[in-house]
């Protein structure tokens, strides 16, 4: 491995799409391990689909040993360190789920997606990244993660015109929804389809969204995020330089 994990390559499709994939980036024998505690944590088996249980947030699980989480794994850290300079902190796992939704066999695309940050806690400011990466891999309609290229850029466009917004006051607008992010977006919402351990790096602003499941095989989504060490100093700050805080 060598210290620069991204080539500039990489780095001009981060910064004009607002993603970057990254195929068999997690070793088999992580998401085996990973696969075995899932199983082991939900005391079901993969087998028996009768004995599935139903939540969307895997609640309570803790990947041993901790460097096996998924933002703790070195080739993940060294993304992250590179694209922000060291100064991303965070990475701590959550693992949601799309279950097999048997009465469904019409699958549609969500029409609108979220960005991160704003969750029942409110805002949490100076969030940069995310990533995800699948326990089993994920065919078209089968759960994927949802993601509108290209519109960190329109959501930096909205929060240059409206920088106040940036503390999740875009909520406060009567009949206010997702799509003020996603519609703006300059190209149209692709699934995250991939194999397991592909992960999907994410900008901050990049509009995303779960999808139903109307295949076989549960989705297990692993998640990661990062903030800025400096949030409480540039949280409120939007930057004319979208990577202003990143060293990219
Ligand atoms: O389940 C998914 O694929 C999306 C989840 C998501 O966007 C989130 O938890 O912030
Ligand atoms: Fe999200």
């Amino acid at each position: 491995m060598t210290d620069q994990m991204l080539t500039s390559e990489q780095i001009d499709f981060f910064k004009t799409n607002g993603y970057l994939i990254l195929e068999s980036f997690i070793e088999t024998e992580t998401i085996d391990s990973w696969q075995q505690q899932i199983w082991q944590h939900l005391q079901a088996d993969l087998s028996d689909p009768s004995g599935w249980p139903n939540p969307y947030v895997v609640d309570g699980l803790k990947i041993e040993p901790e460097k096996q989480i998924l933002g703790q794994l070195p080739q993940v850290r060294q993304v992250v360190d590179q694209l922000g300079g060291g100064l991303f902190n965070g990475g701590g796992g959550q693992v949601l789920a799309q279950w097999p939704r048997k009465e469904e066999h019409q699958w549609q695309m969500p029409n609108s997606g979220h960005i991160d940050g704003y969750g029942p806690n409110g805002w949490s400011g100076g969030f940069m990244l995310g990533a995800t990466t699948y326990m089993y891999d994920v065919e078209s309609e089968g759960g994927a993660f949802i993601y509108w290229p290209k519109s960190h850029l329109s959501t930096h466009d909205y929060f240059l015109a409206y920088p106040t917004h940036i503390d999740g006051s875009f909520r406060d607008k009567e009949g206010w929804g997702w799509g003020i992010f996603s519609d703006r977006s300059p190209e149209p919402p692709c699934q995250f389809t991939a194999k397991a351990g592909d992960v999907i790096f994410w900008h901050c602003f990049l509009c995303h969204t779960g999808s139903a499941n109307i295949r076989q095989v549960p989705r297990f989504g692993v998640f990661a995020r990062w903030s800025h060490q400096e949030k409480e100093n540039m949280r409120y700050e939007i930057p004319a330089d979208l990577w202003k805080y990143w060293s990219i």
